[in-house]
């Protein structure tokens, strides 16, 4: 078995979880984390420090995500080979446009949600990644930036807190402040490893400099439309003083859930908890007498839900991929409820 001094790593974000499966990779490999990946090499961090290495061609580079853990070897002239990929505990993947799966980022343990009270603020999209990211099993927390310069910041955070479900944790931030990161320092202990997802120009950048005195690159905003100009280009992970990882990433132009009805059902979860007391057992909560989900539930939420389920009922799911959907959504759930039950206890 490979040597590791866990305590070490553990500031690269290891978990026991992934220590105990690295039994099965030669001794002389050495294990490390992907930290930012590049059209022609990979930047890896080994507790100690980065270096650049590449992937062996069996290694397919496709598979690869920052987040990754992975088992490196030096070959002549010191050049360093990943030659494993250590399964990832969760991912988060997207669907292109051509219906193929891209792994976003892997074993994260909490998703920060940004968006901003500007512009940016828009709780159909909020509510698209909140499906993403709980499909995947992963934590989602959502933090509205600019809570500073926003417009009708009050009734905007209390119009979400109204339409999630109560479970949902959200927060109002000055991304350049330090307050920020006393606000999300539960999420934040060690060992711990975020990602921030959301549009341009909505303050990933720079929150992750606020928690991890990261130095990435902010931009501003175009005038008219308050867009993001996609400052940043590529996805890296950075260690937090406290010993937490921030995986920041460029704003998403388009995503697709990469999940089927029963993950949708589970991000949905308190619709789908109403529709079990409605009269028919085929409501639509449309007009239905004895409808339990109409008038309990935000309207526009309901509306929202409907159009995300036909886009899934659209996309190319054979039953025997469901079947696999909703066994693969059920492991995740537990495995989340492990998880916050032990950071509770
Ligand atoms: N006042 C204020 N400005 C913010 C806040 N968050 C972000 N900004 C500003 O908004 C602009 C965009 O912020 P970025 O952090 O670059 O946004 P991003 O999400 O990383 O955008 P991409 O890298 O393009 O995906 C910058 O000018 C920031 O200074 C905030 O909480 N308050
Ligand atoms: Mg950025
Ligand atoms: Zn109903």
């Amino acid at each position: 078995m490979i040597e590791i001094d866990f305590a070490l790593l553990r500031r690269i974000g290891l978990t026991q979880t992934i220590a105990a499966q690295l039994h099965q990779y030669p001794d002389d490999a050495r294990l490390a984390r992907i930290t930012e990946i590049q059209r022609d090499w990979l930047t890896v961090h080994d507790g100690l420090g980065e270096f650049r290495a590449r992937a062996l061609p069996l290694l397919h580079d496709e598979h690869l995500a920052v987040g990754d853990w992975v088992l490196s070897t030096t070959r002549d002239h010191d050049e360093r080979w990943l030659c494993a990929l250590v399964p990832p505990t969760t991912h988060i993947a997207r669907r292109g446009n051509d219906g193929r799966h891209h792994r976003l980022v892997s074993n994260v343990d909490t998703a920060l949600l940004v968006m901003g009270l500007d512009h940016d603020f828009n709780p159909r999209r909020l509510e698209r990644y909140l499906a993403i990211v709980q499909t995947a099993g992963v934590q989602p927390v959502v933090v509205l930036s600019k809570a500073d310069i926003g417009d009708d910041v009050a009734r905007r955070v209390e119009q979400l807190r109204q339409r999630l479900p109560a479970g949902i944790p959200l927060l109002a931030v000055d991304g350049t402040s330090g307050d920020a990161a006393r606000q999300l320092a539960p999420w934040l202990e060690a060992g711990q490893t975020l990602v921030m997802l959301g549009t341009s120009g909505a303050g990933k950048s720079t929150l992750t400099n606020t928690l991890a005195q990261a130095g990435q690159l902010t931009g501003g905003v175009r005038k008219g439309d308050g867009r993001g100009r996609h400052t940043t280009t590529s996805r890296s992970l950075h260690q937090c003083a406290g010993g937490a990882c921030i995986i920041d990433t460029p704003g998403l132009r388009s995503w697709h859930p990469d999940t089927g009805e029963a993950g949708l059902a589970a991000a949905f979860e308190d619709i789908d908890a109403l529709a079990a007391h409605c009269q028919f057992r085929d409501c639509r909560h449309n007009a239905e007498p004895g409808c339990a989900v109409q008038g309990a539930v935000d309207a526009d939420r309901l509306r929202n839900y409907h159009k995300l389920l036909r886009e899934a009922r659209r996309g190319q799911q054979t039953p025997l991929d469901r079947i696999a959907d909703v066994a693969k959504w059920k492991v995740l759930q537990r495995a989340a409820q492990a998880r916050s039950k032990a950071r509770r206890g």
